[in-house]
């Protein structure tokens, strides 16, 4: 385990104890967790690590905290005083969980912790919220502090939203703290309710393949907070609390605003895609199940790109690839403007739907994707002792 070995390489000794959270992949409902709609992620294999233990002796109450993916650099912090915009960089996450837990009322202990991924960064598979979800099972088990998962998922989220100052919604820390393997996790982001929806591709001889595009995806561009703001105001415009409320299509011609009605569109037409989805995976695994949900990413993906506007050439080009290759479907993953695209694949197509991306990524010049298969995995949990 390389964050462990990166513990003793840096703090001498052995660490009490290896966390993972994992990354995510999202089968239906994008931008629709601010919006108070439906998200349907699951748990990736691949996610961040944790090695850490308490700090000894009694001096100041501090976090020493070094990643592998970031060589040469150790950062201290201390818990005392701690408030958002002390810390910056990568070192934010995991200190705004520090921070989160402590404005929570739960006194984090002072811990020395090693952090490593094997999530690719910047291909919009979460791998922040997995960083914070590791952080947050380390320094809740090494303080002894009894947090239920549902705390620790507002927790994480606050750590993000205020400490690390990203506007994101809460599917990511759901899906790091709460999925389960074989399962996709359908999250009704208003009311927080949950409920674990069985989804084994393989069982309907289908498969899941993620495309790295390679196109780096960054949520504090501004881009994402900017179709927040007009998620907000469209609903403002409607006399709505959010545009969950918008569930008849035809509502959003109330919108004079075109941008604002394509806005709202594509969120009524996801929070249908999630439910149309779960209703199929429901019935039962078979290829006409997935035949049909294959189409339905392919709706999204074009709803992603024409109504909400955050696709980007890379995508649009992997998912037409993909689904020419024999995909069921394919669409565009995450926040948008770079990452990932997930398609849903009958098995015997697998090579054939590499291939043809990688061609269409070659004849245009643009760097090579990466495949990852992705098999609906557990949620954050404790490695090694
Ligand atoms: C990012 C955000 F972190 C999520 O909250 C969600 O809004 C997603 O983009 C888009 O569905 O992953």
């Amino acid at each position: 385990m390389k964050a462990s070995g990166l513990f003793r390489e840096r703090f001498g000794g052995e660490p009490e104890g290896v966390w993972l959270a994992p990354g995510r992949a999202n089968l239906m409902g994008e931008h629709t967790d601010y919006n108070d709609g439906f998200v349907l992620p699951f748990a990736l294999g691949q996610g961040v690590t944790a090695a850490a233990a308490r700090r000894p002796g009694s001096g100041p109450r501090r976090l020493t905290l070094c990643s592998r993916q970031e060589p040469g650099e150790v950062v201290e912090v201390d818990l005392d005083g701690l408030a958002p915009g002390r810390v910056t960089g990568w070192a934010a996450y995991p200190a705004g969980v520090a921070w989160a837990l402590e404005a929570a009322g739960h006194r984090v202990p002072g811990a020395c912790i090693a952090i490593d991924s094997d999530l690719p960064a910047g291909a919009g598979l979460s791998s922040s919220a997995a960083l914070e979800c590791a952080t947050a099972l380390a320094l809740t088990s090494l303080g002894g502090l009894g947090v239920p998962r549902a705390h620790l998922v507002t927790i994480t989220r606050r750590a993000e939203n205020e400490f690390a100052g990203v506007p994101t919604g809460i599917m990511d820390q759901s899906a790091s703290l709460l999925c389960r393997a074989g399962h996709a996790l359908l999250l009704d982001c208003r009311s927080l309710e949950t409920a674990q929806v069985p989804f084994d591709p393989a069982a309907g001889g289908a498969g899941l393949l993620l495309i790295n595009t390679r196109a780096r995806h960054e949520l504090t561009d501004g881009e994402y907070g900017r179709r927040r703001a007009e998620c907000e105001e469209a609903a403002r415009r409607l006399g709505i609390p959010s545009l969950r409320d918008l569930t008849n299509l035809a509502d959003t011609d109330r919108l004079t605003d075109p941008v604002l009605r394509r806005r709202a569109r594509h969120v009524v037409t996801d929070n249908q895609r999630v439910l149309e989805v779960v209703a199929l995976l429901r019935a039962g695994p078979s290829a006409d199940t997935y035949r049909e949900i294959g189409q339905l990413l392919a709706q999204a993906h074009v709803s992603l790109r024409d109504d909400f506007e955050v696709s980007w050439p890379e995508a649009d080009a992997a998912a037409e690839a993909a689904q020419a290759a024999g995909a069921a479907g394919a669409r565009m993953i995450g926040g948008g403007f770079g990452g990932s695209v997930l398609a849903l694949v009958p098995v015997a197509s697998g090579g054939p739907v590499r291939e043809a991306v990688t061609a269409a990524f070659a004849r245009r010049g643009w760097t090579a994707p990466e495949f990852l298969d992705a098999v609906p995995a557990d949620s954050a949990r404790q490695v090694a002792s």
